[in-house]
């Protein structure tokens, strides 16, 4: 069945839960609105959005959750409902669900993994709620129809994988046989098919460039680490690593270290997100080039919202504009990164 490639996601937060308790203690009986939608009734003059958030799983979400709390605010005209799903689709849908009975004025979040929102986005169409994704993208069936995403803001994650890719050819030379190993984010996720994708456009095309083996480190520390061990253990002559978020890089560089590897001189590493302790390591050489994907996306979704309220048209895809650190730029950049 032929699939069509809609986006996005983004990010919220619980505020005043004092305030909602009093809300319902108020006497739902009396407004005769059932408890789940008095709490958001309550701040009618305020723009409703409900949030499910994918998980805590890396500097770079932590980083992408604080924007939201700092856009999505009271004081700029918002009531704030944030689900933390621990990376569990099912608990993506449960919150989905939540807001729609709440009635919430509109559906933010950022799908763990591409496929399996049909049903619970028709669900929010059914009910006139629009749904705005940020960061990663959903992939949903031709017959589900349209208007199941209204928008996407996010990385562009194939042009990410691309951009790793041109690095390593330009910086190595032709005649040199590259030994890549590959740490790969979440499996299904846009980001880790994205990057994949956009880095193999070009890797498959080099006939010196032999991939050994590409494992799901699942963008955390810790399974990056265990992973590049195993890597260490398997394969002796290793002289690239490919991560596919920061946080498996720590991970990685942790491994390295405790046998004597010396990063970014024994095994060039590569790496994705740019966040300010990685591109520490791109200032003091410890990795070679780290491609940016900014988790700074609560402004565009605010944007976003806005212009629907005011009935503007809104693009339906709407990647962010993204850099490639290396120790060449990263000085200009380092002290202004917030995260
Ligand atoms: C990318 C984002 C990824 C980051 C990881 O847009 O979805 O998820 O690269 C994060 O750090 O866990």
């Amino acid at each position: 069945m032929m699939k069509t490639k809609i986006k996005t996601a983004g990010h919220a937060f619980l505020i005043l839960p004092a305030v909602l308790a009093c809300v319902q203690l108020a006497g739902c009986a009396r407004s005769g609105k059932t408890e789940e939608t008095a709490a958001v009734d309550a701040f009618d003059n305020l723009i409703s959005v409900g949030f499910s958030q994918l998980g805590s799983e890396s500097v770079w979400r932590s980083a992408n959750t604080v924007s939201f709390q700092e856009t999505f605010t009271r004081e700029n005209g918002y009531f704030l409902l944030y689900e933390n799903a621990r990376q569990k689709q099912e608990n993506q849908i449960k919150a989905i669900r939540s807001f729609i009975s709440q009635r919430v004025d509109y559906i933010v979040f950022s799908p763990v993994t591409e496929t399996g929102w049909d049903t619970v986005l028709k669900e929010a169409r059914e009910a006139g709620i629009p749904v705005i994704t940020s960061d990663r993208q959903v992939v949903l069936d031709r017959d589900s129809g349209d208007g199941l995403v209204s928008a996407w803001v996010g990385g562009d994650m194939a042009a990410e994988g691309y951009k790793a890719a041109q690095w390593l050819r330009e910086n190595t030379k032709e005649d040199e046989k590259l030994n890549i190993v590959v740490l790969t984010g979440t499996e299904g996720s846009s980001a880790a098919l994205g990057r994949s994708e956009g880095f193999h456009s070009i890797s498959d095309t080099m006939e010196n460039w032999n991939i050994l083996e590409e494992k799901c480190g699942d963008f955390t520390l810790a399974k990056g680490q265990e992973i590049m061990e195993y890597y260490l253990d398997t394969y002796p002559d290793i002289n690239v690593l490919v991560s596919q978020n920061d946080d498996m890089t720590f991970g990685a560089i942790e491994a390295m270290r405790s046998r004597d590897i010396e990063p970014g001189t024994d095994i060039i590493i590569i790496s994705f997100d740019a966040v300010r302790e990685a591109l520490e390591m791109v200032r003091d050489g410890f990795i070679n080039v780290d491609v940016e994907c900014s988790p700074l996306l609560g402004p565009y979704v605010d944007e976003l919202i806005r212009k629907m309220e005011n009935g503007g048209q809104i693009e339906q895809s709407n990647p962010v504009d993204e850099l490639v650190f290396t120790a060449d730029n990263v000085k200009e950049y380092l002290e202004s990164r917030t995260y």
